[in-house]
């Protein structure tokens, strides 16, 4: 009988732990740019890419852009971003592997902005 109880308890157990896992359904990517949020170095922003060359530590290129590493994106970035030009770098925006004048956008897009949010 009371081995019958413990089965019992291990079925229900292992049934609500594969429903549950079931209803969790596919992992959440708010930006959709088929990087997972738990995995993704710019959440809001798709990089799916997912460059990340320097500057502030662990968020990428796209939504990062503070050379300063002084908390926000401003004209004091200006000279940080131009000095990469040509090479590969943080101002990399699109992840090309090259910063260039395609990156403009994508640097002009982070003004006033904190790296790695919205
Ligand atoms: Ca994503
Ligand atoms: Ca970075
Ligand atoms: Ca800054
Ligand atoms: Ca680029």
């Amino acid at each position: 009988m009371k081995l019958a109880m413990t089965m019992a308890t291990l079925s229900l157990a292992l049934v609500l732990g594969l429903s549950s896992a079931a209803w969790a359904g596919p992992a959440t990517d708010t930006d959709g740019d088929g990087v997972p949020d738990a995995a993704d170095n710019c959440v809001f922003t798709p990089n799916p890419a997912q460059c990340d060359n320097g500057n502030t530590p662990g968020v990428g290129n796209t939504c990062d852009m503070d050379f300063n590493q002084d908390g926000t994106v401003s004209g004091l970035d200006v000279p940080g971003f131009g000095s990469g030009f040509g090479s590969p770098g943080p101002g990399d925006a699109n992840c090309d592997g090259t910063v260039s004048g395609l990156d403009v956008p994508g640097f002009g897009a982070r003004f006033g902005k904190v790296p790695g949010t919205l």
